[in-house]
């Protein structure tokens, strides 16, 4: 059967984050050059320019009109989303943890055309999790099948958050209230510092919930990992309005189920609506 277009760039993206894998894989444990963006906790280092750099000039090679929203070229101010089929890449993904060698990062590369996703891939080559998606044809880890957990009860469920961002004042109050309602609520919770890679998590069923919202948070954190929620049956709301995330508003909340997440959805708002209502 002849390729479509769609099959030739999910080859190409396979064979690039593969190839930014390796260099992942070969730099993690070495010496990098640390820059601070934010803060002390948000940083960059040469392999994310790198990795990006070699990802985007070889896209464009290949095809000069795709467009791009990559986190070291994309700046503060997120462009338009176009009908145009559009590389999203975040070079890596839980930069904090590859400087500490911390094992949970990642490689992203998502695909949207006609302002949809098509193609979501999440790869971290130091632990070997490769999750694939493309729309309609379900969710792969290293090339089986995965599908989300059943649980409904949020009593019994494993909820991720990142309480990194109490290290920023904006965040600080919000972040707390929002820990203390969720772990009322919820099992436990866990936060990894990598967020395209905790919401596969939520995809391969071994947590339930993962809400993601913070400074220096965008749409390549979320965007291919939203693709491979919902492809392995779960759901990916936006967190301020409950409604199907937009993935130009990184705001959200990845389960694996509607009841969860809305669930979740509920206890993050009446939290934020506490921290509201205290600093009247
Ligand atoms: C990271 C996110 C993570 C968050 C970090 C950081 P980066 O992305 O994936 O969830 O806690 O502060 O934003 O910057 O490593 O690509």
């Amino acid at each position: 059967m002849a390729k479509i277009n769609e099959d030739l760039y999910y080859d190409l993206a396979m064979e690039l984050v593969r190839d930014a894998g390796k260099v992942l894989r070969e730099s993690i444990n070495g010496r990098k050059t640390i820059t601070e963006k934010l803060s002390n906790w948000d940083l960059v280092t040469e392999y994310d320019q790198k990795i990006e750099d070699t990802i985007i000039g070889r896209v464009k090679k290949e095809y000069p009109n795709h467009k791009f929203i990559a986190e070291e070229s994309t700046g503060k101010n997120l462009p338009e989303l176009t009908d145009d089929p559009t590389w999203i890449i975040d070079p890596i993904d839980g930069t904090l943890n590859y400087v500490h060698s911390f094992p949970h990062t990642c490689v992203v590369i998502g695909i949207a055309v006609k302002k949809e996703m098509v193609i979501g891939i999440v790869y971290n080559p130091i632990l070997e999790q490769l999750f694939t998606a493309r729309k309609g044809q379900g969710a792969f880890l290293n090339g089986t099948p995965i599908k989300t957990s059943k649980i409904e009860d949020l009593s019994k469920a494993l909820v991720c958050l990142e309480v990194g961002f109490m290290k920023a004042e904006s965040m600080r109050e919000l972040t707390i209230e929002r820990v203390k309602a969720v772990l009322k609520e919820a099992q436990g919770i866990r936060t990894l510092g990598v967020a395209a890679l905790t919401l596969c998590y939520v995809a391969l069923g071994i947590v339930e919930a993962y809400h993601i919202e913070g400074p220096g948070i965008s749409t390549w954190d979320i965007a291919a990992a939203s693709l491979i929620i919902t492809e392995a049956g779960g759901v990916v709301l936006d967190r301020k309005t409950g409604e199907r995330i937009n993935i130009m508003k990184p705001r959200a909340i990845g389960a694996c189920n509607a009841k969860i997440a809305t669930d979740l959805f509920h206890i993050i708002r009446e939290a934020d609506s506490k921290v509201i209502e205290n600093n009247k």
